[in-house]
């Protein structure tokens, strides 16, 4: 993996570069779609490249471990081959998803013991095993096995946890160091700095995750339920400490304010299930604003859904047939509402891109943030 930084804007520090990997390049700041089980919900491999325009996607370990299964994975040569997707993909390690979604789950110095959330089976995860699991899904770029604090936590739980992230961030470089990747291109593993909303420990942990000079750094155990101030304060915090010729990448983040603000603290890479997940209930984000299309506003609104965005589904369809399609409860209206708020977000990340390359960020960012996030 190579991280080049193309440009960087004078009035904060945003900063356009890219990354390249053996399955091609990714320009950045980037958001990388969420396809938790090896597929972006309600989206095809082919839309995602022709018209969202993604660089790269984001699948799970832990959905994956449990479905399909390791075994499948291998015999298909790794997710690439599995789901015909060759541009990047990176995988989450689990560090989020087990705490969230399996029911029980026990937490010690060894790992993580937790149960399905499909069938009720019991698994152990350790730092070791989510390194050779990824090996096996074959993501160009892993992520280390962590503990993602709650909000609000105790200073003493954020600190042992923290303590506990930083072994388990030992045990993930020496087991993913002395093993190889299965299919032939090279993977890289990403740390994650944890410390919830305390300075010192996100300070602390900072400089831990630093000193292991991986290629690129990520910051988890934010936009967790905290107010969006507290994010920015830890996020330009630990961009203050983080290397700035490595890529970092805010885990999770966010809605399209927080992820333009994020870009003006450092950050290069961002995921998250708001723009899928959103568009299934019918809420779409415009370059105008946000739109809820179940309102009766839209039901005579003949206007495509966003004529300045470009894009196919954005300027083939109304805002009253996809408020049609909701209602009814056709699956068409989550493929197309799903498409059009990836197609936005890319094209906000594209957009950002450019105005750090004109050196212009820090103006349009203010004025951007207030138009894309009125209610419309
Ligand atoms: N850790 C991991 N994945 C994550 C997070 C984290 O803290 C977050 C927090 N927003 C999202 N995804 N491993």
């Amino acid at each position: 993996m190579n991280f080049d930084i193309h440009a960087k804007d004078t009035h904060c520090n945003a900063r356009a570069g890219s990354i390249t990997t053996e399955h091609g390049l990714i320009e950045t700041p980037i958001f990388m779609p969420v396809g938790t089980a090896g597929s972006v919900k309600a989206v095809h491999q082919r839309e995602l490249t022709d018209d969202i325009q993604a660089h790269i996607i984001l699948g799970n370990t832990y959905h994956l471990y449990l479905r399909p299964g390791l075994d499948v994975l291998n015999k298909a040569g790794g997710l690439h081959q599995f789901n015909s997707w060759q541009k990047p993909i990176l995988t989450d390690s689990g560090g989020y998803q087990v705490y969230s979604l399996s029911g029980t789950r026990k937490i010690k110095e060894e790992g993580v013991t937790f149960k399905s959330h499909i069938d009720g089976s019991t698994h152990h995860f350790s730092p070791e095993y989510v390194m050779d699991i990824q090996r096996i899904i074959g993501a160009d770029i892993i992520m280390a096995f962590d503990e993602c604090t709650p909000y609000p936590c105790e200073f003493s739980y954020a600190r042992k946890s923290m303590e506990m992230t930083h072994r388990w961030l030992k045990r993930c470089c020496d087991r993913f160091d002395s093993t190889s990747p299965e299919y032939g291109y090279s993977q890289t593993l990403f740390p994650i700095v944890q410390g919830s909303t305390f300075k010192d420990l996100r300070k602390q942990s900072a400089e831990v995750i630093a000193s292991f000079e991986r290629e690129g750094n990520a910051i988890g155990g934010l936009s967790v339920g905290e107010p969006a101030e507290l994010m920015y304060e830890m996020t330009e915090l630990v961009c203050g400490i983080l290397p700035a010729h490595k890529p970092r990448y805010l885990m999770g983040v966010g809605t399209p304010a927080n992820i333009l603000e994020a870009i003006a603290l450092g950050i290069d890479m961002f995921d998250c299930v708001m723009p899928t997940r959103n568009a299934r209930n019918g809420m779409l984000f415009t370059t105008q604003g946000i739109i809820n299309i179940k309102n009766e506003k839209w039901k005579k609104d003949f206007s495509p859904i966003d004529e300045m965005l470009g894009g196919y589904v954005s300027t083939a369809y109304s805002k009253a047939y996809l408020r049609h399609l909701v209602i009814s409860g056709e699956y068409l209206a989550a493929q197309i509402a799903s498409v059009h708020n990836l197609t936005f977000y890319l094209w906000l990340v594209k957009q950002a891109r450019q105005q750090i390359i004109a050196g212009n960020y820090a103006a349009w960012k203010n004025k951007m943030v207030q138009q894309v996030m009125q209610r419309l």
